[in-house]
């Protein structure tokens, strides 16, 4: 404890009055309290002490800073209060009393994300991932992050990194955006980035056939022959019933309503990315048919009872040789 007692040949018990300022820190600068006080009317001053101290008037070593009326307090952590005062003393070491104290702290701001990355569409549950980026404490504490789903603050992530995942169950439009806070004193938050726009949609299967072969060599008209097909789920949601996939006889690689039904077979419910096959159908071909090339076509969901992400990638086809 300093304990001068104020018996000086000049009895340079002069009240100082200081005065705090702040200064709040860009990026690159230090934490730091400016202070300044006025100077002593003493007759022999011959410098001052600054003291510091997270108690009141319970302060550390002083600082010497020589015969001058400001000073800055560098290197202090953020979010901790500082008690302040200054002494004088005179050519002969005599110390005054503590001047008044002042108190100050140094703030910590996280500047706020940038908008996120991530895709703006997507569907009902599937995983969406988004980033964010851009963000720093001034005083380069390490930040977290934390998502806002529904952009209401009504549907928010856990505190973590700057990447994280999403999944919808509900289709619609969604305002996402994010926010960062130090990690070290998570009371400093940023505001709110910009919001990215992300639509989200109702999932559904899609059946293809993926894939389908059969003779090679030329056939006879009224021959039986083997196709082997698999059909396929491509679609992010399960089917639940039975579909029908069937074949047929065609001049053209293009499924019509006048093409010959050769044969079909039942598939059962598929999940999603689930494949049914390879399945082998014995079909005759026809017993008019004359020599030339015709198209063997599969399609899938042929009764069309499951509504697809896409309806218009349902058939595949092999060309056939015929001759007598
Ligand atoms: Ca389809
Ligand atoms: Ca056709
Ligand atoms: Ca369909």
């Amino acid at each position: 404890m300093r304990n001068t007692p104020l018996l000086l040949r000049n009895s340079i018990v002069i009240p100082l009055i200081l005065f705090l300022t702040l200064l709040f820190s860009s990026i690159e600068s230090v934490a730091q309290i400016k202070l300044a006080w006025d100077p002593s009317t003493g007759p022999d001053v011959a410098g001052y002490r600054v003291y510091c101290g997270i108690a009141s008037r319970t302060y550390g070593a002083p600082i010497d800073v020589g015969n001058v009326t400001t000073y800055t307090l560098n290197g202090l952590s953020p979010a901790v209060v500082y008690n302040i005062a200054v002494t004088t003393y005179d050519t002969t070491n005599n110390e005054s009393a503590y001047s008044n104290e002042v108190s100050g702290q140094i703030p910590e701001t996280v500047s706020l994300p940038t908008v996120l990355g991530g895709s703006p569409s997507g569907i009902t549950g599937a995983s969406n991932t988004y980033t964010t980026g851009g963000f720093s404490s001034n005083l380069k504490h390490s930040v977290q992050f934390q998502f806002d789903w529904k952009g209401d603050a009504t549907d928010l992530s856990p505190w973590g990194s700057a990447s994280q995942s999403k999944t919808w169950t509900v289709a619609g439009t969604y305002k996402v955006r994010a926010r960062a806070r130090c990690a070290t004193h998570t009371s400093v938050v940023s505001s709110w980035s910009g919001s990215l726009s992300v639509t989200i949609a109702v999932s559904k299967p899609d059946l293809i056939i993926s894939t389908l072969t059969g003779p090679t060599m030329p056939v006879a008209p009224g021959q039986v022959i083997t196709l082997s097909e698999a059909t396929k789920n491509q679609g992010s949601r399960a089917t639940t019933v039975n579909t029908v996939t069937r074949f047929y006889w065609s001049t053209n690689s293009t499924y019509e309503a006048g093409d010959v039904l050769l044969g079909q077979r039942t598939v059962g419910p598929l999940t999603a990315e689930a494949i049914s096959g390879p399945v082998s159908t014995s079909v005759k071909i026809p017993t008019m048919a004359v020599s030339g090339t015709y198209y063997i076509i599969a399609v899938a969901d042929s009764t069309n009872v499951v509504a697809e992400a896409s309806e218009t990638d349902n058939t595949k086809y092999i060309t056939v040789n015929v001759s007598p």
